[in-house]
C-alpha cells in the first residue's frame, strides 16, 4: 500500500515528501514532476508568489537510475521566498522582536489553529494550512499519475464554475475536454465562458474581494473491481471524497450525479447495465469491464464502493479564498479588541491550481487501489496480475 506524509511551511526553506510502497522498477524523472509543479503554479487570479516560485523537485532518495528501487522515494521543493523570510520564519529561538501575526482571518484556519495550539502568533497555523503545501501533493501525484500510466488510465480535471459563471458547451469526450482545460487560464473548457470567468476574477480583484468555484476531475479507463464493498474504510469513494476533501479550500465533494440525484426517480438515475457481443467494437468505452457498459454514468464509474469500469467522475467546490484585501471585521487576539483581519499576499482565485491538486490526489488513490487489487513489490509483477486479472474478467463475461 502506498501512503505519503508532506512536511515544510510556506515560507520555511523548502517543502517535502515522503512516500512509502511504491513498487520497484517505476520509471520516475524530476522533469515528469515537473511538468505538474508547472500546471499547479498556472491559473488567472494567482497572486504575486507565483511570480516568485518556479517549483522544481529533488529526489533524494528511493530512485536510483532513473527508476524505483522500492525503497521511500523522498521530494523535496525549495522555497525562493525564503530568501525573503529568513529572520521571521528562523528555526533558532528568538531573539529579536517580531511583529506577531493577530489578527485572524474569517475562513482560514488562523483562530481554530490558534486556539488549539493555543497559540498568539497565528503565523505558526498559517505557516502549513497554506496552499503551499499542496505542491508536495502534485509531486507525489506525479508518480501516482506514473504508475497508472502503465495501466492505460488517465487522471483529467477540467473547471466548470468560478464565481457563479458556469461552463457551457462542454464536449463529453475526457481527452477533448482536458485538450480545452490544458489551454484555457481559468482551466475551462469552454473559451466563452473563460472569459466571462476571467472577467469575473478582474471584478473580484478591484473589490478586493475572492472568488471560488467548482472543478470536476475524470478517471479515464480504471480497471472494474477497484476499492471495496464490505468494509466502510476501503470504499474507493469514501477514501477519493477524503482525499479531495483534504485539499484546502474544499468544502464539498460529489461523485457522478452527486446532489442532482435528489431530484431524479431511480428509473432514471440508476446506470443499466449491457453486454458487447465478442466481435463488436467497444468505441473507447469501459475497456477493462470483460464487455458489460452503461448508457449513462449517474453513479461516476462506483457501485457500492467499488470500480464498475466505466469513468470516475468526481467534482468538487471551493470555498472563495479568505485573505481579502478589503478585510472583514475580526478580533485583535492580543487586545481582545474588535479589528480588521489582516491582508497577506493571496490569490483572488485559485480554482484552475485546485484542480491540478485534486488530479493529484485522485491518481494517488486510485494507484492505491491499484496497489491493493494488484499487490506485487515490482512493477513488472503488477503487469503480471493485471494481465491475469483482465483475462479473468473476460471469462467472467463469456469470452474466452
Ligand atoms: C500558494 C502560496 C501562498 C499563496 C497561496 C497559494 O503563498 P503566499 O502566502 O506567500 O502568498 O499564494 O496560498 C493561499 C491563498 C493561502 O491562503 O494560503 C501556493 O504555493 O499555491
Amino acid at each position: 500500500m502506498l501512503r505519503y506524509l508532506t512536511a515544510g511551511e510556506s515560507h520555511g526553506k523548502l517543502i517535502n515528501a515522503i512516500i512509502e510502497g511504491a513498487p520497484s522498477g517505476l520509471p520516475i524523472t524530476g522533469e515528469e514532476i515537473n511538468m505538474e509543479l508547472r500546471r499547479r503554479q498556472m491559473g488567472y487570479g494567482r497572486g504575486g508568489r507565483m511570480k516568485i516560485e518556479r517549483d522544481e523537485v529533488e529526489i533524494t532518495s528511493g530512485v536510483r537510475f532513473g527508476k524505483t528501487t522500492g525503497a521511500p522515494v523522498s521530494l523535496q521543493i525549495r522555497n525562493r521566498d525564503w530568501e525573503n523570510w529568513r529572520t521571521k520564519m528562523s528555526i533558532m529561538p528568538r531573539n529579536e522582536e517580531i511583529q506577531l501575526l493577530v489578527h485572524p482571518r474569517p475562513g482560514h484556519a488562523d483562530l481554530a489553529g490558534g486556539l488549539k495550539y493555543l497559540e498568539h502568533d497565528l503565523r505558526n497555523i498559517l505557516e502549513r494550512s497554506s496552499a503551499r503545501e499542496t505542491a508536495c501533493r502534485v509531486a507525489v501525484g506525479a508518480i501516482a499519475k506514473s504508475l497508472l500510466n502503465h495501466f492505460g488510465v488517465m487522471v483529467i480535471s477540467h473547471v466548470t464554475n468560478i464565481g457563479g459563471v458556469e461552463a457551457k458547451d462542454l464536449s463529453r469526450n475526457p481527452v477533448e475536454l482536458f485538450r480545452r482545460a490544458e489551454h484555457s487560464e481559468v482551466r475551462c473548457a469552454d473559451r466563452k465562458s473563460s472569459e466571462k470567468m476571467k472577467a469575473a476574477i478582474d471584478k473580484a480583484k478591484e473589490n478586493g474581494d475572492s472568488l471560488g468555484g467548482i472543478f470536476e476531475i475524470i478517471v479515464k479507463n480504471p480497471l472494474a473491481g477497484l476499492g471495496n464493498a464490505f468494509h466502510w474504510d476501503r470504499k474507493l469513494d469514501a477514501k477519493l471524497a477524503y482525499a479531495v476533501m483534504s485539499i484546502q479550500a474544499i468544502k464539498g465533494v460529489e461523485i457522478g450525479a452527486g446532489f442532482n440525484s435528489a431530484d431524479m426517480l431511480g428509473s432514471a438515475y440508476h446506470d443499466e447495465i449491457f453486454l458487447r457481443k465478442p466481435n463488436q467494437p467497444h468505441k473507447g468505452r469501459n475497456p477493462w469491464g470483460g464487455g458489460f457498459y452503461r448508457m449513462t454514468n449517474n453513479a461516476g464509474g462506483i457501485e457500492g464502493g467499488i470500480t464498475n469500469g466505466e469513468n470516475i467522475i468526481i467534482r468538487a467546490v471551493m470555498k472563495p479564498i479568505p485573505t481579502l484585501m478589503k478585510p472583514l471585521r475580526s478580533v485583535d487576539i492580543k487586545t481582545r479588541k474588535p479589528f480588521k483581519a489582516a491582508i497577506e499576499r493571496s490569490d483572488v482565485c485559485a480554482v484552475p491550481a485546485a484542480a491540478v491538486v485534486a488530479e493529484a490526489v485522485v491518481a494517488f488513490e486510485v494507484a492505491n487501489a491499484f496497489m491493493e487489487k494488484l499487490g506485487g513489490d515490482s512493477l513488472m509483477e503488477m503487469e503480471n496480475n493485471f494481465k491475469a486479472y483482465t483475462e479473468a474478467i473476460l471469462k467472467y463475461a463469456g469470452r474466452e
